[in-house]
């Protein structure tokens, strides 16, 4: 047996790490551990979607006389109410809910977080089988404690973020999270049911070779984008080959392969959209956050790093650029040359 490879739970992990911080209550631990919970329950249902027929349309029955769920209605569900029992958790936003979501008892109230999700990413890709995730991210609440939290409290920059992770429902389900220090990713062992450290320390190559983008969009984006892509294209002097292009068409799927290969993905604004499509508090943030812990960059199409936005609203969305850091800055620098410095060019 070789005894150098210890095998180390997330629970373990979270306790190890929570003792690295001698003031720590053990709040932000319980509630890690009760993303975890809710990640296992919700790959479970993934894992059996085909079977349980929970794919399609809300308002059938299934055996057991319950109304059939579909899986992102599913997946925020279990979350939901696995936050809110970790009582550690004063409110929550999430992409299904339009308002953000408060729970009255005293708990909740007194509580010192407050939780940004998106269920299921990937929702185009639930129906076909191709992996899809959760995202989310965690805030210390601006609001007093002993009240229902408020939209204050989840408009912060995502610098104030104090942890934040995704699972991907993929061939395994991982769970990657940060608290700010480092980046780390554990895969689920079914036949144990806990997810077990794989990953430790996760850093992203600083040059990549992916590119991911819906290139379906390719005309409406501007020139700097284009001439991006058209580069990424070419034949690489050295290697004699051009980049790969790889997209999904879910955020945490192309994200994860990029964090692990090196790569960028882009989800630019258009004429029609200039926010782009992928939202600040619950997609852009939590990943700028993990990227950036991991070594890479994340910025909107001015170059703005994401992390330094303050949001305005709970849906806002945002042009996105993330990944390894030369493949980031490269691409600023088309849209600087292509888009600001000849502005009348910008979309022709
Ligand atoms: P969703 O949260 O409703 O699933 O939307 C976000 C998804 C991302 O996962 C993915 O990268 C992107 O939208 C795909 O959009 P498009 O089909 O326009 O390329
Ligand atoms: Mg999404």
């Amino acid at each position: 047996m070789d005894k150098t490879r210890k095998l180390i739970t997330l629970n373990e992990f979270i306790i190890m790490r929570q003792q690295e911080f001698p003031y720590a209550k053990g709040e932000l631990s319980r509630l890690l551990t009760h993303i975890g919970l809710a990640a296992k329950i919700v790959s479970r249902e993934v894992n059996m979607a085909g079977l349980a027929d929970i794919l399609g349309a809300t308002g059938r029955i299934n055996v057991q006389g319950e109304e059939v769920k579909k899986l992102d209605i599913f997946a925020n569900e279990k979350f939901i109410n696995a936050m809110f029992g970790s009582s550690e958790i004063a409110g929550m936003a999430t992409e299904e809910n339009p308002e953000i979501i408060a729970d009255d008892t005293e708990m909740a109230k007194n509580a010192k977080y407050v939780l940004c999700l998106d269920p299921l990413d990937g929702s185009s890709n639930i129906d076909v089988n191709v992996s899809i995730g959760t995202i989310f991210s965690i805030y210390r609440r601006v609001s007093p404690r002993g009240h229902k939290p408020t939209e204050e409290d989840f408009m912060q920059e995502g610098t104030k973020q104090v942890a934040a992770g995704y699972i991907i429902y993929g061939s395994s389900t991982m769970l990657v999270y940060t608290t700010g220090h480092g980046v780390n990713g554990f895969t689920l062992d079914p036949s144990i049911g806990e997810f077990c450290l794989s990953h430790p320390n996760i850093k992203t190559p600083t040059n990549g070779k992916i590119y991911s983008v819906n290139e379906g969009n390719f005309h409406s984006f501007s020139n700097g984008i284009k001439k991006y892509i058209e580069y990424c294209k070419e034949q690489d002097k050295e290697s004699g080959r051009p980049c790969t292009s790889r997209y999904i068409g879910s955020f945490v799927a192309d994200f994860h392969r990029n964090l692990l290969k090196g790569g960028i993905y882009m989800y630019p604004a258009t004429k029609k959209h200039p926010n782009g499509k992928l939202r600040l508090l619950y997609e852009a943030n939590p990943m700028a956050f993990i990227i950036e812990q991991a070594g890479g960059l994340a910025v909107d199409q001015n170059g703005r790093r994401i992390l330094d936005i303050k949001p305005t609203e709970l849906h806002q969305r945002v042009p996105l650029f993330i990944g390894s850091r030369n493949m980031v800055e490269q691409v600023m620098q088309f849209i600087e040359q292509e888009d600001r410095l000849k502005p009348e060019n910008h979309y022709d």
